[in-house]
């Protein structure tokens, strides 16, 4: 009789082990980089489960300051736009309600790694670089499934 709920206590921890692993690996963890000197991100293309919690680092292994900005679709240039308005002294990013998750302003060979929640409405989401010049082509998609 002992041996056996000992035995079933061992299953309930190793069930229990289980689903916190699941629930761990739930968490999607993403690194993005700009593509050497160029102004251009290493990857255009990002994918999260809705609602999900995001880590993502960006890695600046480049000699200039990027960051990494994701928005409302249909609101990347206009935000490009204003963060070139907002100035330095803001680090070039105009906060708004559009502005759903962003790194700081990486200065060269440092990194700054976020956590945030992906949208929970499925769908494309721009992300950009703000430093001004840089989000006409520093661009990707964030797809939200
Ligand atoms: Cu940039």
């Amino acid at each position: 009789m002992k041996s056996k709920s000992h035995k079933l206590m061992a299953i309930a921890a190793s069930v229990f082990f289980t689903l916190l692993m699941a629930s761990a690996a739930e968490a999607a963890s993403l690194t993005i980089a700009p593509k050497g000197e160029q102004l251009l991100f290493d990857k255009t293309a990002l994918t999260v489960k809705a609602g999900e919690k995001v880590k993502l680092t960006l890695n600046n292994t480049s000699g200039m300051q990027h960051n990494w900005v994701l928005v409302m679709p249909g609101t990347a240039d206009k935000i490009a736009q204003d963060s070139i308005t907002a100035g330095a002294a803001k680090g070039w990013l105009a906060l708004g309600p559009n502005v759903l998750a962003h790194t700081k302003l990486v200065d060269p060979k440092k990194s700054d790694t976020i956590e945030f929640v992906a949208p929970t409405k499925p769908g494309d989401y721009p992300f950009v670089c703000t430093f001004p010049g840089h989000a006409m082509t520093m661009k990707g998609i964030l797809t939200v499934k």
